[in-house]
C-alpha cells in the first residue's frame, strides 16, 4: 500500500470549498466549448492520462555560480526528495515519476530506493548521467571533457559512468538513459572541432552497446555553457545526426532552454519527429539563455505552440511516438515544491489549449492558405481559460482543486524545517 505524506482527507476538505464553484465553470466551459463543435470532456480524457516526470535536483533550491541560499526544511538527500516529489505528485497528480541524477542520487540499494518510492506512489524515469562535474574519488579528471576528451583514459571513465547509470537504471525500473556532456572549448584551436566529434561518436557507441533492448538513450544537445566557443552537441543538427549514426535505440532531447535567442523550437519538434528521432523533452522558461525558470513563467505561448505541435505528432506518429517528458529547471527564489506544482500546471494548461485546437478547421484553412483563419483556430484555443479542465481531471484523480493553497494549508515546509537537517551555506551548487 502506498503511504503518502499528505492527508488524503485534507485534500478533500480544502477541495470540498471548491468544487461547486468548479463545476459550475466546467459546465460552463463545456456549453462555450461544444458551441464551437470541441467536445471539452475528451480534452478531460487526454488531460488525465498525461504526465511528466520531475527532476530529483528540483526539488532542493538551485544555485547560481554565485550563491546559494537554502531554505529552511529542504532535503538534502534522495529519500527527503522523494518524499517532497510525493507531495507533488499528490496535488498535482500529474507527475508520477521522479528523474534521477548520478552520482548525486546515489545510494547503497536501488532496488530499495525503488520499493521506497512506489511506497510513496512514484516511480522513477529517464536516468541522468553527469560527466560535467568531478567526483570525490574518481581517478580522472574531466577537465579536459569526458565523452570526447583527447585522453582515451578519460573516455573510457565517462562511457563506465554511463554503463553504470544503465544498470543502476534497470534496478530503479527506469528505460531511458539521458546524456547531456559539457564538452567543448573555450578558444578557436583548442581542440579540432571534427576529430573531437569522431571521438564522441566512438564513446557514445560504447554506451549505446550496453543498452537494453527496450532502452532509449536520449542525447541532449545545448548551445553553450559551460564551454563558451564551441560544445561538441550544440544544436539539434549535431544531435539527430549523431542519433542516426548510433541507432534507433538513439533520439533527440529537447531542453527548451537549449537554444540559441528566437529559434523556432516548435519546429524543431516537428523536424526531429519527422525523421523518428524525437525523444524527450525537458521542460523549462528562459529569457536569456539556460535559465531554468519555471515552466510557462516567460513565454507560454511557445510551450503551446510546442504542444501544438506534439500534437500533430502524435496524430502522425513515426517510427513511435512517445517522447519521454520531463521538468528540468532551478528553483532559486521559491519554494521547490510550489515551483514543481505550479509548473505542472502550466505545461497541463499548455496541453489543454492545444488539445482545443479545431484541427480540421487549421487543417482546411492551410489547405486554402486562408492564412488570417489558420492562425485564428491557434489563437481560439490559446485564449480558452482552460483552468476548468485541468482542475477538473486534477481533482477527479484525488488531487487539489487549488494546489498552492492545499500545500500552504499542509503546513509541509514548515514541519520539514523542524524535523530535517539544516543545508549547509554553498552546498550543492550545480
Ligand atoms: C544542462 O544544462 C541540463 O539541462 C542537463 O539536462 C543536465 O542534466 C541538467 O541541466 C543539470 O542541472
Ligand atoms: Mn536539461
Ligand atoms: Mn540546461
Amino acid at each position: 500500500a502506498t503511504k503518502p505524506p499528505l492527508s488524503a482527507d485534507q485534500i478533500a476538505d480544502l477541495n470540498a470549498k471548491h468544487v461547486n464553484d468548479l463545476d459550475r465553470d466546467y459546465d460552463h466551459l463545456c456549453r462555450q466549448l461544444a458551441r464551437r463543435g470541441v467536445d471539452a470532456e475528451a480534452a478531460v480524457a487526454k488531460v488525465a492520462a498525461f504526465s511528466v516526470a520531475i527532476p530529483t535536483w528540483g526539488a532542493g533550491r538551485g544555485g547560481t555560480r554565485f550563491a546559494k541560499f537554502p531554505l529552511a526544511g529542504e532535503p538534502t538527500n534522495i529519500h527527503e526528495k522523494l518524499q517532497d516529489c510525493a507531495v507533488v505528485q499528490q496535488l498535482a497528480t500529474v507527475t508520477p515519476r521522479v528523474s534521477p541524477h548520478l552520482p548525486w542520487d546515489t545510494v547503497d540499494d536501488y532496488v530499495g530506493l525503488r520499493e521506497e518510492a512506489a511506497e510513496l506512489g512514484l516511480g522513477f524515469d529517464a536516468i541522468n548521467s553527469n560527466t560535467f562535474q568531478d567526483q570525490a574519488g574518481q581517478p580522472h579528471s574531466y577537465a579536459t571533457g569526458s565523452l570526447t576528451s583527447s585522453d582515451a583514459a578519460v573516455r573510457a571513465q565517462a562511457v563506465e559512468h554511463n554503463v553504470e547509470c544503465i544498470e543502476i537504471g534497470r534496478k530503479l525500473g527506469s528505460r531511458d538513459l539521458t546524456v547531456w556532456i559539457g564538452d567543448g572549448t573555450n578558444f578557436p584551436g583548442q581542440q579540432d572541432l571534427g576529430r573531437q566529434f569522431d571521438r564522441y561518436l566512438d564513446s557514445a557507441s560504447g554506451i549505446y552497446a550496453a543498452l537494453p533492448d527496450d532502452w532509449r538513450m536520449l542525447l541532449e544537445h545545448k548551445m553553450y555553457e559551460p564551454a563558451f566557443y564551441s560544445t561538441v552537441i550544440q544544436d539539434w543538427g549535431t544531435s539527430i545526426l549523431a542519433a542516426q549514426e548510433l541507432g534507433p535505440k538513439a533520439k533527440c532531447l529537447v531542453d527548451l532552454g537549449h537554444h540559441a535567442p528566437n529559434v523556432n523550437i516548435e519546429q524543431i519538434v516537428s523536424r526531429l519527429h519527422r525523421f523518428g528521432k524525437l525523444g524527450g523533452f525537458h521542460f523549462n522558461d528562459s529569457k536569456y539563455g539556460d535559465d531554468d525558470l519555471d515552466s510557462g513563467s516567460i513565454n507560454p505561448h511557445q510551450l503551446f505552440l510546442v504542444f501544438n505541435e506534439l500534437i500533430e505528432a502524435e496524430r502522425n506518429p513515426r517510427d513511435g511516438f512517445d517522447p519521454a517528458y520531463m521538468i528540468d529547471q532551478s528553483h532559486n527564489v521559491t519554494d521547490p515544491i510550489e515551483s514543481m506544482l505550479v509548473s505542472a500546471e502550466a505545461i497541463v494548461q499548455c496541453y489543454a489549449k492545444a488539445l482545443l485546437v479545431d484541427r480540421d478547421a487549421l487543417h482546411d484553412a492551410q489547405d486554402r492558405d486562408d492564412v488570417t483563419m489558420a492562425f485564428q483556430a491557434l489563437r481560439r484555443a490559446y485564449t480558452v481559460d482552460v483552468t476548468p479542465i485541468v482542475a477538473k481531471a486534477r481533482v477527479e484523480a484525488g488531487g487539489a482543486c487549488d494546489v498552492i493553497a492545499a500545500y500552504r494549508a499542509s503546513g509541509w515546509r514548515d514541519r520539514k524545517a523542524q524535523e530535517r537537517k539544516p543545508v549547509g551555506l554553498g552546498a550543492g551548487i550545480v
